[in-house]
């Protein structure tokens, strides 16, 4: 079909008119990034076809529809991805090969569209891809962020945050739509009016700021079955003269301040994961961009229905984590005061259409917004809210007479604070985690009381990743050699990767998985060399870690081992040890301070012992700036050893593990999120599992923690370890640059225990398992076998599995079919 859009000849045309009419110019004369343009608008016309045919789809069939509701979608690069999922990545390939372009350089024009931090912003984008080649209708709603996720250098070891101004040059395929501009309104007071037509009170707000909200449209592409979803992101620009009320036209210095707040909304993407910052911005971001998606929801689904009292027939909403859940009161205000409903036919309907997803325990990562800024800011949400919070708290009682404490832990409204995941559970219809084991600790630990009181709500939705970005796009390779082996049925449907299960006794089969993987270690050494100039030796074992930097994932655990068996090498020149490159790659929020000092720590051992010959380069430590989408994909495929070493509990899930896992690295890892299941499908001898498990980590925090001091003198090695932290070693002979992180291992201050991450608990398990690793990589084949394993038994991992249980659990949704 697509292939009959991209007629050779015609497309080749389209570039070059693209780039004449665009920039008056010929393809010679064009820039990298002008040619990306023009290609990029090429594509985007057969898009729009099957845009329209998708939409005209829905018009007739009227589907069922789920709305995502995410303040992130961290979508990496489209062209590539849109390429990819139209089955014309390889004719686009050919076309522009026969005019001198080569697609990949292409590709690398496209700025990274990084509006999400990690696993969460990730995650969204994923689940759109799956969506959309699942056929099931769904509409992403975000927020337009001027700048995203800041771009990252290194300086002297130190991370220095540069803005990402993604949008300089246009982002070519989106669409603004002026028409569904929707206006949202901030502060002022609440007057309440009774009508004594309708007999009720109705709630106004006054002397209110307002923004405007416009939508921009991107295309979401299913692969090889036209349907095309939205993801609808909101830029906000100040309401003009003509849409000012009476009160406010001519008033100057309030129309200054609704440009500036229309400015300041949707400027710039918060950095921190997992940390709640408590910034009154933050609150407004979430407020707009759930206000503009439910009204625009609403009108939309008016145009077909008449009673919004069936609202949930057609819609769903599903909350990415706690940050749109002021979707549930501000469904509440719109079908109240707007639509007309009495308290409970709303909040009948508002608990059959939202869903919550949880994707932390951390604590200091939930939402408690204080009540004097969230009734300032949003005063009729607030109202709205409070009765929420009776009513539950009536039920509460009702339910657990006398049981004071119950209450006061669960209330939504406590001490001063509304807590968000409170009220996500109260009002959600469903409420899942994101791996089996966190989705446990959720229901027996952190939501214990809401489990007990709702436990129908409560289920468990692996997460899982796409298949076509992160095998079809990043490793074309073994992508092709696992078609040649078992056909192409694994691009839709990856529980078909068990055929590769017959091969790991090929031995042919074997030796061309292995030159697969040299062959995109190859890949990323030169990328390493272009951009760190360090020189790597692609036959050494690639052991890496990349996500985000945080205390509880560990990096520091693992950066201290290097210190260790650089140690070793240095006492013991003539022992054996197999040449490894230890390859890290994470951004950190840039007020967390100790993550940074954990990036500084690595790139300062990094600095000593690539620049020590005493050690035969025997190991190298790599640290790749800006770690994002796009090089992701490289380094993915190039990884032998995947790190997943959190402490037990507390990644809820990890989607980085499952990627590894699918390009073929075997998981050093502990029992925690979706590593346990990962061990469950490969098998625990295809994996290097180490480590406390959640359990005795759960029992030790429960009991005050443990004493790091026995270890620290009672393990020699250990000792100097982190003794070098402050001992001048990696730091010039300056004994306070990594106090803090020494502090951190055995000194309690204030209410923070002394390794509060079980690192030196740790240690020892984790170094022993690094040896497992060394033994088994040494045997070329068995390591070639395990790492085959891993890609066979990876079925479970896509976001399409996960999807399919979203939609036969939680959403039931209506199919979509496109006949192009
Ligand atoms: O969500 C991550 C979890 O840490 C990870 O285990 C899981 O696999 C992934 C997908 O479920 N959480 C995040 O990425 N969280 C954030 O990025 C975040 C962003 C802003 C916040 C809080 C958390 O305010």
């Amino acid at each position: 079909m697509y292939s009959k859009r991209f007629e050779k000849e015609a497309f080749k045309e389209e570039v070059k008119n693209n780039i004449k009419n665009l920039y008056r110019k010929t393809i010679e004369e064009a820039t990298g990034r002008q040619i990306f343009q023009a290609v990029s608008l090429a594509v985007k016309e057969t898009i729009i076809d099957y845009w329209l045919a998708t939409q005209a789809e829905m018009e007739k069939e009227d589907p069922k529809t789920v709305y995502y509701m995410s303040m992130e979608f961290l979508m990496g690069r489209a062209l590539g991805n849109n390429l990819i999922n139209m089955t014309a990545y390889k004719e686009v390939k050919e076309a522009l090969d026969e005019m001198g372009i080569d697609l990949n350089a292409v590709e690398d024009e496209e700025p990274d569209p990084a509006l999400g931090n990690g696993g969460l912003g990730r995650l969204a984008a994923c689940f759109l891809d799956s969506l959309a080649t699942l056929g099931y209708p769904a509409y992403g709603c975000g927020i337009r962020y001027r700048y995203g996720m800041f771009k990252q250098k290194i300086e002297n070891g130190y991370q220095v945050e540069v803005p990402d101004n993604w949008l300089k040059d246009g982002n070519p395929f989106e669409i603004r739509r002026d028409e569904y501009a929707k206006e949202v309104r901030f502060g002022g007071d609440v007057r309440i009016e009774y009508d004594p037509v309708t007999k009720r009170n109705n709630f106004i707000q006054e002397n209110y700021s307002s923004v405007l909200a416009v939508p921009y449209d991107m295309p979401i592409i299913g692969y090889g079955n036209h349907v095309v979803n939205t993801l609808r992101i909101w830029d906000a620009e100040a309401i003009t003269d003509f849409h000012l009320d009476a009160f406010n036209r001519g008033d100057y210095r309030h129309a200054v301040e609704q440009e500036n707040l229309a400015k300041m909304i949707v400027d710039v993407l918060y950095p921190c994961d997992d940390h709640y910052a408590g910034k009154e911005l933050r609150l407004k971001q979430q407020y707009f961009f759930i206000s503009a998606s439910l009204q625009a929801l609403l009108v939309r689904y008016k145009k077909k229905h008449d009673d919004v009292r069936k609202l949930h027939e057609k819609v769903t909403i599903q909350m990415n984590d706690t940050h749109p859940t002021l979707a549930v009161a501000e469904l509440m205000h719109l079908l109240i005061d707007q639509e007309g409903l009495e308290w409970d036919e709303a909040w009948d309907v508002t608990t059959k259409t939202v869903a919550y997803t949880n994707h932390t325990i951390m604590a200091e990562a939930l939402e408690k917004w204080p009540v004097d800024l969230f009734s300032r800011l949003l005063p009729r949400i607030y109202q709205i809210i409070q009765e929420i919070d009776r009513r539950f708290i009536e039920q509460v009682r009702s339910r657990y007479p006398g049981d004071e404490g119950r209450v006061a832990r669960m209330a939504i409204i406590r001490d001063g604070q509304v807590k968000m995941a409170h009220l996500a559970i109260v009002a959600g219809y469903s409420v899942n985690g994101v791996a089996r084991l966190h989705t446990e600790i959720l229901k027996h630990e952190e939501l214990k009381d809401f489990y007990d009181m709702m436990p129908e709500k409560f289920n468990n939705k692996t997460n899982g990743i796409t298949q076509r970005r992160f095998l079809m796009h990043g490793n074309p390779l073994l992508a092709d050699w696992v078609t040649k082996r078992i056909g192409d049925g694994w691009i839709t449907d990856l529980s078909q990767m068990s055929r590769l299960k017959k091969y790991v006794d090929d031995p042919k089969a074997l030796a061309e998985f292995r030159e697969i993987k040299y062959q995109n270690k190859l890949r990323l050494a030169e990328y390493i060399k272009k951009y760190n100039g360090i020189e790597v030796d692609p036959r050494s074992i690639f052991d890496v870690q990349v996500k985000r930097l945080h205390e509880y994932k560990r990096q520091f655990l693992n950066i201290l081992h290097v210190m260790y068996l650089y140690n070793q090498i240095k006492d013991h020149p003539e022992m054996y040890f197999y040449p490894r490159t230890f390859i890290f790659g994470a951004k950190a929020a840039a007020g967390y301070v100790r993550a940074k000092e954990t990036i500084k720590l690595i790139n300062s051992v990094a600095d000593v012992i690539n620049n020590d010959k005493s050690i035969n380069g025997k190991i190298k430590v790599v640290f790749i700036e800006d770690y994002r989408v796009s090089n992701a994909e490289i380094i993915f495929a190039a990884a032998d050893v995947s790190e997943q070493i959190s402490t037990a509990s507390k990644e809820a899930s990890g989607t980085g593990n499952m990627k590894f896992m699918l390009n073929g690295a075997p998981t050093l890892g502990t029992m925690d999120g979706a590593n346990v299941e990962i061990v469950e499908e490969v098998g625990i001898e295809n994996a290097f599992i180490f480590g406390l498990s959640s359990d005795e980590v759960i029992n030790f925090e429960n009991n005050g923690g443990y004493n790091p001091a026995d270890i620290y003198f009672n393990d020699w090695d250990i000792k100097r370890v982190v003794d070098q932290l402050i001992d001048g070693t990696y730091s010039n002979g300056d004994r306070e640059m990594y106090r803090d992180l020494y502090d951190s291992l055995v000194n309690t201050h204030g209410q923070e225990r002394a390794d509060r991450y079980f690192i030196l608990k740790d240690f020892r398990s984790y170094a022993d398992a690094q040896k497992r690793v060394e033994e088994a990589y040494k045997d070329r084949e068995g390591w070639a076998k395990k790492a085959l394993m891993n890609v066979a038994c990876c079925g479970k991992f896509s976001s399409d599995r996960t999807i399919q249980e979203y939609v036969d659990d939680i959403w039931h949704l209506d199919h979509i079919k496109v006949d192009a």
